[in-house]
């Protein structure tokens, strides 16, 4: 049927065309989100959360979820026919959070304080401490997602955070917590779960209510709601809250030549068009004959027809994009200017192009069988990354997102030798006599000056 043909199709942008520079500057451009106009919707939700608590909790869960709860909060230890899994599940969610826990605790810092000494007797230190109390959001909505319990909840509780808070919406079918979910809050030894999603869930750990902790730090994906009211809440002095990172709609970027399996790069592609309608996803292919690209397209879409979620997929690749590049450099140049969230390499020699090649990326995968979902769900890296071009700055959630670093210092009486007078000096010059005078008070006594 042609008409299902054009439904999985791509558009194609052959960078050596002479009118494509407009072409590649599209396909690179994210979509603008309109947060002015969520921040309208939010905004009503926030106040009534911080003003009725747990009372708009309830109130809220029940109009955005439909779920009539007596309690928006459920307290560890949360009892067992509530986490009630299948074995299978169970063994797929303790391998994973194993391995999620093995790479986490290895960017632990190596030794408890690190110091140096920067001048003769001044030394210079610094330790990691946990955030304390910290809000990790789990979204509902089209996919259940234990998976980012574990992502936020293992970092949390490897940085060794006292009070991990989990907020995820009940489902609408059952009225419950999603039981994986349960189960993976079980093992991350959170205190309790919110039942509740949205800009209610990100409010109530930010302010706190009655029955929910307030948190020093909110993290997690979510729709645009959530997202509008993490960055709310961050700016809001009252709130004293941090948040992970901007959130946008999850993207990956494939890499592909001419000896890519054409069956692995749809997947990939696929895989990440059947998060939501608004996913990104681009293919740059690398030198490609044209009988390689319509195989591409021919495996995209007879992967794509069978999906349960392809009428998502197909509105996600109407906005995707196939990027035909000369070489190697070309696709690293267009790869690091679009930053993306993941970056999938099925190249020839994939492992020799990293870390050198890369600029810009939440997290890579490297080589034919190294796809998305592994790092999705098991291998041990994180799936909270940064999206929407945010990877030129940001970085993924990783065991750092749960600490605060702290300096100290410990100037002897050698060190005062050392820097006392540099310091008496740039008081001066900023004419704060105070500064300069603490040091002089103290070099006088000591019978330096
Ligand atoms: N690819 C998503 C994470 C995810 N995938 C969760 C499946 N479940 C954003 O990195
Ligand atoms: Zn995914």
């Amino acid at each position: 049927d042609p008409k299902e043909k054009q439904l999985y199709k791509m558009e194609t942008i052959n960078t050596k065309d002479a009118a494509s520079a407009s072409s590649i500057q599209r396909a690179l451009t994210r979509p603008v989100q309109k947060t002015s106009d969520i921040m309208k919707l939010v905004l009503p939700i926030v106040q009534k959360v911080q003003k009725e608590g747990d009372k708009a909790l309830i109130e809220l869960t029940e109009k955005f979820d439909g779920v009539k709860l007596d309690s928006p909060v459920l307290k560890a230890p949360f009892p067992q026919d509530l986490m009630n899994i299948s074995e299978d599940m169970k063994k797929a969610i303790d391998l994973s959070i194993s391995n999620i826990e093995k790479f986490h605790a290895a960017q632990l810092p190596k030794e408890k304080v690190m110091t140096v000494e920067t001048s003769p007797g001044v030394y210079c230190s610094r330790f990691a401490k946990p955030i304390e109390n910290v809000g990790l959001y789990v979204p509902g909505g089209t996919a259940v997602l234990p998976s980012t319990a574990m992502m936020l909840g293992v970092p949390a509780k490897v940085a060794g955070c006292s009070n991990i808070v989990l907020a995820s919406p009940p489902a609408r079918a059952t009225g419950k917590l999603t039981p994986e979910v349960v189960y993976v809050a079980h093992k991350i030894g959170a205190k309790c779960i919110v039942m509740a999603g949205g800009a209610q869930a990100v409010t109530a750990m930010a302010y706190g209510t009655e029955s929910v902790l307030k948190c020093d730090k909110i993290l997690g994906p979510g729709n645009q709601f959530v997202t509008a009211a993490k960055m709310y809440i961050q700016n809001d002095t009252q709130a004293l809250c941090s948040i992970d990172m901007p959130a946008g709609p999850s993207e990956v970027l494939v890499m592909a030549d001419e000896n890519a399996d054409a069956d692995f790069v749809a997947s990939d592609l696929l895989s990440q068009a059947e998060h939501g309608v608004d996913s990104q996803v681009i293919l740059i292919g690398v030198n490609l004959s044209d009988k390689k690209v319509r195989e591409f397209e021919e495996a995209v879409r007879k992967q794509a027809e069978v999906l349960p979620r392809k009428e998502i997929v197909a509105k996600c690749l109407a906005h995707s994009f196939i990027l035909l590049v000369d070489n190697y450099d070309e696709a690293f140049d267009l790869s690091n200017k679009y930053a993306p969230e993941h970056l999938i390499l099925q190249i020839d020699n994939a492992s020799s192009f990293v870390p050198d090649y890369i600029e810009n990326a939440g997290s890579v995968f490297v080589g034919a069988l190294s796809p998305e979902s592994c790092g999705d769900y098991s291998s041990g890296t994180n799936h909270t990354l940064p999206t929407y071009g945010y990877a030129r700055q940001y970085s993924g959630v990783n065991t750092a997102t749960f600490q605060k670093f702290i300096t100290s210092q410990d100037v002897s009486e050698e060190g005062l030798k050392s820097i006392g007078k540099a310091v008496m000096t740039l008081a001066a010059v900023e004419g704060l006599e105070a500064h300069r005078n603490a040091v002089q008070v103290r070099m006088d006594k000591l019978g330096l000056l």
